[in-house]
């Protein structure tokens, strides 16, 4: 009967109950990145106090019973009776929703994305919650469970400082694992600590004895320096701000004798990943600042450089206070503001002129830099221009190499880049014809970490990869023309295998990184042992696996390569989608990601283990 389903079954959603009813609308999610998005809230509260200029140190302490301390120095949340809803100021922060009016003074703060929330969603998701308020010479305290209060607001002493304590202990209805990880919150909170100057922010972790403190009184200048602490750098990190219309900016950039571009962007501390308009600004000014400085000083006929010329080997960071931020996006980290814009740039283009005339040799060998860019991306088109006569690059006529699928639709297509001959041809035999395509790379790629671009366009095995996914790569990336959706590394389960796969992971990263952020790239796990019980076969894909199959009385063999496999084999384990196991490639971070390829791509094989350890996450485990 419809009537059961009458306005009696709707409920009106009020207060925190809408927080524990649908907790992902608030934080994000209910996983790891939900849980450690709870401290953030409570420490972005924190540098709220810090913004406005009364806050000077937050202490981070992980606590035995795994419940997380935020205590500040700050003005401390005012006690007395809030006219409209009857109850403490400290209640009304703790229990309402988005308490605003006259307590919402923050200058900069944050209205889009998941921040900005407020305590009170972190108090609703929360098994208890603990605060200490220090204020009018008074210690204040109160505790919640699930977001309600158990206690009423006490005075529990004197005190002659202000500040906030908040503890809290995340609730296991909510959250499936309840246990901080301490480099999840140390590597927020250093990020933290580096976008404001001169904060102090400690962090404790009581469960193993590990504590860090992070204090930079070069703020983002400092962190550019670390950013960049592997690389060979031109010249001393250049840092500037300027304030107009209440909106702040601060920009620190470095160049070094890489290829890459680092361009890093934060909105009232939050990574703006998806750009926007203070983006726009910096670009266009650090592009006409560097041109009008080279065509009076050091070009020599009509040179222009583009906007990519500039920044070929630019670490930098834009960091900008909005009082009204508008986020948009898939992700909500772009920024909106259209005014933003052309502060950036007015700021960014006189201080930099400034700084150009003052410092004569910092600037010619950024310029001559950035000329020796145009030149290799003039040859580079031309390489490319070549190419293409030879019909090449372009898809329609594939390298020869290439044993191309027979469907036609790229969203089931799979591209296996496969490590040798000999393994290309079992993977070629074995293969799923109508979907699963085979390139056979020779041994190690160029690394291109350390090439230009048109010494890439010259190699082969780059051209072949090229050619195959059919996207293009830099500037003339199209994803929408790749052939596959899946492109599958396969190497063999050694050294060499893995400094293959970081190779290729480099290049994808470096020149068609929208295909990582995408999630087309794959990893194959080929199984490490094959374990023969009498008549039958099984596969084990790790040791652990394996001595739980093996027991004792069976023939154990190890794969030192793909080689060793049968097409047959090869296919069982590693290419049939119903029995294979492939790791997904993701970017967590990208500051992280470049510092890694940065290190990899150097000579330590330990870090390269890291890495694909790291971002090499699990997604498919079918075992039917
Ligand atoms: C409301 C009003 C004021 C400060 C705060 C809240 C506040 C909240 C938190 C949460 C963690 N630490 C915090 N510190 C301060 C303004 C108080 C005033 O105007 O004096």
């Amino acid at each position: 009967m419809t009537e059961e389903y009458g306005i009696d079954k709707i409920k009106v959603l009020e207060g925190l109950e809408a927080v524990r009813k649908r907790p992902a609308m608030y934080i994000g999610s209910t996983d790891v990145h939900g849980l450690h998005h709870l401290v953030e809230e409570v420490v972005d509260n924190s540098v709220d106090e810090a913004l406005a200029g009364y806050c000077s140190k937050i202490e981070v302490t992980i606590n035995k019973d795994g419940s997380i301390t935020i205590n500040d120095n700050g003005r401390g949340i005012p006690a007395e009776i809030h006219r409209d809803y009857g109850i403490s100021g400290i209640e009304v922060v703790m229990t309402k929703l988005h308490a605003g009016g006259k307590f919402d003074q923050r200058a900069y703060k944050v209205a889009g994305g998941l921040h900005g929330v407020g305590v009170s969603v972190v108090n609703a998701l929360s098994e208890w919650m603990e605060v200490e308020v220090r204020r009018d010479g008074k210690i204040y305290r109160q505790r919640y469970e699930k977001g309600k209060p158990v206690t009423k607001l006490k005075e529990a002493g004197s005190a002659n400082e202000t500040g906030t304590k908040v503890t809290f202990y995340p609730d296991g209805d909510i959250f499936g694992n309840k246990q901080f990880d301490y480099y999840i919150i140390r590597k927020r909170l250093q990020e933290v600590a580096f976008l404001n100057k001169g904060l102090e922010i400690s962090l404790e972790d009581k469960r193993e004895g590990k504590r860090d403190v992070f204090k930079y009184e070069g703020g983002i200048a400092e962190f550019v320096k670390y950013i960049d602490r592997n690389k060979n750098s031109l010249h001393d990190v250049i840092y500037f701000e300027g304030e107009k219309d209440n909106v702040k900016v601060e920009v620190a950039i470095q160049y070094t004798d890489g290829y890459a571009e680092n361009v890093y962007t934060f909105v009232n501390n939050i990574n703006t990943k998806e750009g926007g308009s203070h983006l726009s600004g910096f670009k266009s000014a650090l592009t006409r600042a560097l041109n009008e400085y080279g065509r009076k000083n050091i070009f020599k006929g009509n040179e222009v450089l583009s906007g990519e010329d500039v920044r070929e080997g630019l670490t930098a960071i834009i960091s900008c206070k909005v009082p009204n931020p508008q986020f948009e996006g898939q992700t909500k980290t772009k920024l909106g503001n259209s005014e933003v814009k052309g502060i950036v740039e007015n700021i960014v283009y006189d201080k930099l002129s400034i700084f150009f005339e003052e410092n004569p040799d910092v600037a010619k060998s950024i310029i001559e830099k950035a000329i020796e860019a145009s030149r290799a991306r003039e040859a580079a088109k031309k390489a490319r221009e070549l190419v293409r006569k030879k019909s090449y690059l372009e898809s329609s006529s594939l390298p020869g190499k290439l044993s191309d699928c027979t469907s036609n639709e790229p969203e089931k297509c799979e591209l296996f880049i496969v490590e040798g001959d000999s393994a290309g041809g079992s993977a070629k035999q074995g293969r799923d014809r109508k979907y699963q395509a085979i390139l056979p790379i020779k041994g190690k790629i160029l690394n291109v970490e350390k090439a230009s671009f048109d010494k890439l366009l010259e190699n082969n095995e780059i051209r072949a990869i090229i050619s195959s996914i059919g996207t293009g790569i830099g500037d003339e990336f199209d994803i929408r023309k790749a052939n596959y959706h899946k492109i599958i590394i396969m190497t063999d389960a050694d050294v060499d295998g893995a400094h293959i796969r970081a190779l290729l992971l480099t290049f994808f990263f470096r020149y068609m990184r929208e295909l990582i952020e995408n999630g087309y790239v794959y990893i194959a796990q080929p199984p490490l042992y094959r374990i023969k019980k009498g008549k039958k076969s099984f596969y084990a894909y790790s040791d652990e696996e394996m001595r739980k199959i093996a027991g004792n009385g069976a023939s154990i063999q190890r794969y030192k390569g793909l080689g060793e496999m049968n097409p047959e084999q090869l296919w069982e384990t590693t290419m049939n989608p119903d029995k294979r196991i492939l790791k997904k490639v993701e970017i967590e971070d990208a500051i992280e990601a470049d510092e890694l390829f940065t290190i990899l791509m150097g000579k330590n094989v330990e870090e390269r283990r890291r890495f694909i350890e790291m971002h090499a996450k699990e997604v498919i485990n079918l075992d039917i």
